[in-house]
């Protein structure tokens, strides 16, 4: 509650939304959501600003969107942060992409602290810089006691990549006997995954207009529902992240009844 007054003061719709989440809250919340945070250099191209403004702006918008995910009760917030594609991306965007995470921790980790977060991150670290991996570390083993909303990032994550090296760990465990091939199933499978210590996502919500899975948890969300929304990330909110939770509960009422 306190946490509530905290998150909607200071905005003329605080009471729409807080009655909103009550209302919602009523009905069966995804455990967890994973979301593809689309749309910020168009954001900022849209503003003529440069790209990483857009990096920027989304950046706000996790805050916003985890304070809100811890409200509702999600128990996972997976966010699709960098993916092995991204690399590509002119050197000086991507240098100060690597940056946000510290500046995010910098500023929110407290916040995050306070209200029983846990920080986690899915991908490859190898990769990563030092500065970047090191800042995330510290978060994680900060709030690893926290058993409030767990916030997964995905950083320098793919999911083919993913998959093929769940597929060596496997056979590497059949070599060296720790499991037989007869006793593999899609549940063990999931064990090998980097996402072993989740639930598959029950909600993927899209940002940005884009109709695709570019690479993102294909084994996880096999049986997830989909929202998607023109809408660019940094301009995304807490009335659509309501939306897309609702849009899940009707479809869960159609398709849960006989
Ligand atoms: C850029 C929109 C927060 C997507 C959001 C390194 C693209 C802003 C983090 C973050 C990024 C990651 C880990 C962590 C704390 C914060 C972040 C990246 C990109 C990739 F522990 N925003 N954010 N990480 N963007």
């Amino acid at each position: 509650m306190l946490n509530k007054l905290r998150l909607w003061k200071n905005q003329n719709n605080s009471s729409i939304l807080r009655d909103k989440i009550e209302e919602i809250k009523k009905s069966p919340i995804p455990e967890h959501v994973a979301i593809i945070m689309d749309g910020n250099g168009r954001w900022a191209k849209k503003r003529a600003l440069p790209r990483i403004a857009g990096h920027h702006e989304g950046m706000k918008v996790v805050r916003k969107t985890t304070m809100l995910a811890n409200d509702l009760g999600i128990k996972t917030l997976t966010l699709y942060a960098f993916s092995t594609e991204n690399w590509k991306r002119p050197k000086n965007e991507v240098d100060y992409i690597m940056k946000l995470p510290e500046e995010f921790l910098g500023t929110f980790l407290p916040e995050l602290i306070e209200n029983n977060v846990q920080v986690k991150m899915m991908g490859y670290k190898n990769q990563l810089p030092e500065h970047t991996l090191r800042a995330i570390e510290k978060a994680m083993k900060e709030t690893k006691n926290n058993d409030g909303l767990v916030l997964n990032f995905a950083l320098n994550y793919g999911s083919r990549a993913e998959i093929v090296d769940a597929v060596k760990q496997v056979l590497n465990d059949c070599q060296n006997g720790k499991l037989k091939e007869s006793e593999l199933t899609e549940q063990i499978f999931s064990s090998y995954l980097m996402t072993a210590e989740f639930p598959d996502p029950d909600l993927l919500i899209r940002t940005s207009g884009e109709i695709r899975l570019s690479n993102f948890m294909l084994w996880q969300l096999a049986y997830s529902e989909f929202w998607f929304t023109d809408v660019l990330w940094p301009d995304f909110s807490e009335e659509h992240l309501l939306e897309a939770v609702e849009v899940y509960q009707k479809r869960q009422r159609r398709f849960g009844g006989i």
